[in-house]
């Protein structure tokens, strides 16, 4: 990918440019991409709730800050080894399964990964978006591993966990209890993303 950014490379503080920020959207599918980076944007600039096949730039200004935000489409969640291993059978079919059905990006959509080039020299931060409502199993951690790698070495360090979904939490959870009840792989990622985690309603804030 286009190198991560530093803050010092956001062009001349001093000069005729306004600071820039560049932020890229990831996540697995109907984890709420479009609808965050439509919050932060604060504008219904892009199509939330219909998949996203290409990637998206939007600019906005944040407090005198440009702002711009890269909307990508789904990363792929990698199947089940056990589902190939374990076809239903007629003796089993209809059974209720470990492993909830998961959404899939279509055929035609063209990964997230242009979303690195859209901004350039590249993000300054990566925002990992994450619904509270949907799995977050080995097979998520293992997409988001692929998808980090594929940007290259180092880009978790530019990671936050944007959890969406958060008004669907029980009256009086919060979200570190969530992460603390959800189990390890959620965990996992949290930490990965040095403990940098915030939620949609936050951004609206903005
Ligand atoms: N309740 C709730 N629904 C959300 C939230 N964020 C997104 N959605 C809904 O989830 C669906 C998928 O959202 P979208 O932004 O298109 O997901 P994407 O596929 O990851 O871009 C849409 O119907 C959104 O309205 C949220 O924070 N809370
Ligand atoms: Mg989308």
């Amino acid at each position: 990918m286009a190198a991560m950014s530093s803050a010092s490379d956001t062009g001349d503080h001093r000069g005729r440019h306004p600071p820039e920020r560049r932020l890229l959207i990831l996540g697995g599918p109907r984890s709420g991409k479009t609808s965050s980076a439509n919050t932060i944007l604060g504008d219904e600039m892009f199509d939330a709730g219909t998949e996203t096949t290409h990637s998206n730039v939007g600019q906005t200004e944040i407090y005198g800050r440009r702002v711009t935000v890269v909307d990508t489409p789904s990363w792929a969640i990698p199947a089940d080894p056990e589902d190939d291993e374990e076809p239903d059978t007629d003796d089993n079919a209809g059974a209720e399964s470990d492993s909830p059905a998961r959404p899939q990006p279509s055929l035609d959509s063209e990964g997230p990964c242009m979303g690195a080039i859209l901004c350039p020299p590249g993000p300054h931060a990566i925002l990992l978006v994450v619904s509270i409502t949907q799995p977050f199993s080995d097979r998520e951690r293992k997409a988001a591993e692929e998808q980090l790698g594929a940007l290259g070495g180092g880009t978790w360090r530019y990671c936050m966990v944007l959890f969406t979904g958060v008004d669907k939490l029980p009256k009086g959870v919060f979200i570190e209890e969530h992460i603390a009840n959800t189990g390890e792989t959620l965990q996992w990622l949290v930490e990965r993303c040095g403990s940098r985690y915030d939620n949609n309603l936050h951004c609206m804030e903005l």
